[in-house]
């Protein structure tokens, strides 16, 4: 597969769950769309429903799927990750252009762990 250029615009993220016993979560988003290709956002302190409006340049070279995980930041101990989803690219090689809200989960958990809403371009 040709090599093409994948924006990822994490617009925000909103019902995230609360895992801080004092305040609430303070999420970050990471992106992974392989063990050598990850990046994240800003983290926002105490925020269920975080607006990020951040873009995130990848070079994809046949990556079938972009994982992303919601983290929780810990200044005592360390991060806890959220939940997590992953997005199938098919949709974004094929069109373009895909504007989508995911639920995140979390191991061994059903429930929703928030969403979050990405905006993702692709060219060859
Ligand atoms: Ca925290």
């Amino acid at each position: 597969m040709t090599k093409g250029s994948l924006k990822v615009i994490v617009v925000e993220a909103k019902k995230l769950s609360d895992l801080d016993l004092i305040g609430k979560s303070d999420p970050y988003v990471k992106l992974v769309l392989d063990e050598n290709k990850s990046q994240q956002t800003t983290i926002k302190k105490s925020d269920l429903s975080p607006k990020y409006n951040e873009e995130f340049d990848f070079t994809t070279d046949g990556q079938k799927e972009l994982k992303v995980e919601v983290w929780d930041r810990n200044t005592i101990g360390s991060d806890e990750i959220i939940g997590s989803e992953v997005i199938p690219l098919n949709t974004v090689y094929t069109k373009g252009y895909h504007d989508v809200w995911i639920k995140i989960k979390a191991k061994n958990d059903k429930r929703n762990h928030g969403e979050v809403h990405l905006i993702l371009e692709y060219a060859v």
